[in-house]
């Protein structure tokens, strides 16, 4: 239960209330030659993502929760025909992997690496380091010795997987705001500096140097204290030789009527790591409408789509490659679960159905979002 409180202040709450500044329609009004109008309902584009991804170069995929996938065969049939790659939801934290010291478990994990195999998906390593997620006998940050073992028993694991192509070395590891950080420059979470991520990143690549490295992070999407800060991380890891591949933006999204969405600092966000030769992807994608709710599903629906491609197409000019939703259907959203979901819907349940972040709904029927998704890949460049 600690645990979970702790999760929701730090990486629930702060996830999202820190992109308040997002939202649809004041962009609609003040950007209007800089970013095409979505148009929906319009043509339904029916081909596989993964397909209409790769036509672009580019992958589409999922995060896949391998309880769910052995037992509901709807969920598996669809992240089969649209994925390309996938990331562990849990299975791949420190909790699943390493219960106790150097006892290490891949059951879960093996689940969704199999089905990957099966249907020739990318898998995508999440997590080697987060402050979340932990088994109780380690504490935050781990020692330089435990963390080394962490990693030499699951990215070993994996040395010679098939599917698995890169790593989230680390995750979430810039504070939320400076009041939770004694590091002015990087603002890391309490506990940790420069010098222990840069060893990790080290480390990791000692053990295995064939897959892709990452740094994932929430809540950078746009111009703020916090994306300042973990792009001067990543200058830094970079300058003092760490492999260091891409980004990863979570982009756990809130948008609204009623905030503008700071396209502007999201687009120099992206462009500061294309310039720093460390490749942006989207990692934990997802989207809120916040309130005012509009007055239904439709609309909201109609909202929802419209954000994605609207945030796709941002993505796509600077050159994004891989886009991975956090789930592919609400019926399994971490924003549904009652442990996660923001408080403003969680203390009205009539609120609760306007919860629809993901490309298919509950019954697993596309929703205009899917079709966002499936646009904004084909007009990609
Ligand atoms: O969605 C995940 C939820 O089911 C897990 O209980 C939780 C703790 O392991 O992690 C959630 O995934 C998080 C991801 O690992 C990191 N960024 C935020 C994601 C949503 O909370």
């Amino acid at each position: 239960m600690l645990h979970r409180r702790k999760f929701l202040k730090s990486a629930g709450y702060t996830t999202l209330s820190a992109l308040l500044t997002m939202g649809v329609l004041k962009q609609k009004q003040s950007h209007n030659n800089n970013v095409a109008m979505a148009s929906y309902p319009s043509t339904n584009v029916s081909s596989p993502l993964r397909q209409l991804a790769a036509a672009k170069g580019k992958l589409y995929g999922a995060a896949i929760d391998s309880v769910y996938l052995q037992k509901d065969a709807g969920y598996a049939a669809l992240l089969a025909r649209e994925c390309g790659i996938a990331t562990p939801n849990g299975e791949l934290k420190w909790n699943a992997t390493e219960p106790s010291p150097g006892v290490f478990n891949f059951k879960s994990a093996d689940v969704i690496a199999d089905f990957c195999q099966k249907y020739n998906i990318k898998l995508h390593g999440h997590t080697l380091l987060w402050n979340q997620a932990l088994p109780s006998w380690v504490s935050f940050p781990p020692t330089m010795q435990q963390l080394q073992k962490h990693v030499t028993g699951v990215m070993g694991h994996y040395k010679n997987s098939p599917v698995l192509k890169s790593w989230d070395i680390a995750n979430e590891i810039i504070a939320a705001n400076p009041n939770e950080t004694n590091d002015t420059t990087y603002g890391l979470l309490l506990g940790l500096t420069p010098q222990y991520i840069l060893e990790l990143f080290k480390f990791a690549a000692s053990v295995d140097s064939t897959k892709l490295f990452y740094l994932n992070e929430t809540s950078v999407e746009g111009a703020s204290w916090r994306s300042d800060r973990w792009l001067a991380l990543i200058e830094y890891l970079k300058n003092n030789g760490a492999k260091i591949d891409g980004a990863g933006l979570q982009s756990h999204l809130w948008f609204s009527t009623a905030y503008p969405f700071d396209a502007k600092g999201f687009s120099s966000v992206l462009k500061r790591l294309n310039d720093l030769e460390v490749k942006p992807i989207i990692t934990e994608l997802d989207i809120i409408i916040d309130l005012p709710l509009p007055n239904n599903i439709q609309d909201l629906d109609r909202m929802v789509a419209d954000s994605y491609k609207r945030y796709l197409d941002l993505c796509f000019a600077a050159d994004v490659d891989t886009v991975i939703t956090w789930g592919i259907t609400d019926r399994y959203s971490w924003i549904r679960d009652l442990n996660y979901m923001p408080a403003k819907f969680k203390a009205d349940r009539s609120r609760q159905q306007y919860l629809r972040p993901l490309p298919y709904d509950r019954n697993l029927q596309p929703k205009l979002a899917r079709n966002a998704i499936a646009q904004a890949f084909q007009q990609a460049t």
